[in-house]
């Protein structure tokens, strides 16, 4: 059966979040309450606005219109600091076999992130011209937990959405890969992640073994 991939990209082929998290702390700093770590999984799958919200909630800070569109801006001139930097060694242990064995076997692959930065992200990393296809925050109208970013993942696959397979770190996005009538990887906890068909630790859970089961399915 013709089956194909879309990724989520941060928590899933780079992990970016610890990046973000430098860039909102500094930002909550300046705004003079304290971020921490177990704040910033909220953000995780998150909008770059609507993690704002939930970051001036945290610290129930009121801002204008003006001033979040001018601090959106500096958190992501900080954030793209950390970016610039990226090379493929940040690329999670287990996504190189897996896109090696993906090429391998013909099998197609999308990024489906919220992220406006993916394009700037895969080509830090040197996986750009591997994908497919591209959706990202630029594309998309409505944020996971919403199908729309892996249904125009799977749209420019030319697939159906039962046959693609959504690899997810963030409930959402989880809920978005369900909610798109596909099947679903989740990346970390399996209780956090508990709707997905199967739960992987890390990406090193897809092995060959797997591969070939899904694929003969
Ligand atoms: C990522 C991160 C989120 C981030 C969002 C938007 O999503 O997980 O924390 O807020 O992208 O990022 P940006 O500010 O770069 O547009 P994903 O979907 O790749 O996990
Ligand atoms: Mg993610």
């Amino acid at each position: 059966k013709e089956i194909a991939f879309i990724f989520d990209l941060d928590g899933v082929i780079v992990d970016t979040a610890k990046y973000h998290f430098l860039a909102w702390r500094n930002l909550a700093t300046q705004l003079g309450f304290e971020f921490t770590e177990a704040h910033n999984e909220l953000l995780k799958g998150v909008s770059r606005i609507k993690s704002l919200e939930i970051l001036l909630n945290i610290g129930k800070v009121q801002l204008s219109e003006e001033e979040k569109q001018k601090y959106l801006v500096q958190k992501n001139e900080e954030y793209l600091s950390f970016v610039n930097k990226m090379t493929s060694e940040e690329i999670l242990p287990g996504v190189s076999n897996l896109l090696d064995y993906l090429d391998a076997h013909n099998i197609k692959y999308a990024l489906g992130s919220a992220s406006k930065n993916a394009p700037l992200i895969l080509e830090k990393v040197g996986l750009y011209k591997r994908f497919s296809a591209l959706v990202d925050g630029n594309d998309v109208s409505k944020a996971k937990p919403d199908p729309e970013v892996f249904l125009i993942g799977a749209k420019k696959l030319n697939m159906k959405p039962e046959n693609c397979v959504v690899v997810e770190d963030a409930i959402a996005g989880v809920e978005a890969a369900k909610l798109a009538n596909m099947k679903c990887v989740g990346i970390g906890d399996a209780e956090v992640l508990g709707k997905a068909d199967v739960v992987f630790k890390d990406m090193t859970g897809f092995t060959s073994e797997f591969l070939n089961k899904l694929i003969n399915n």
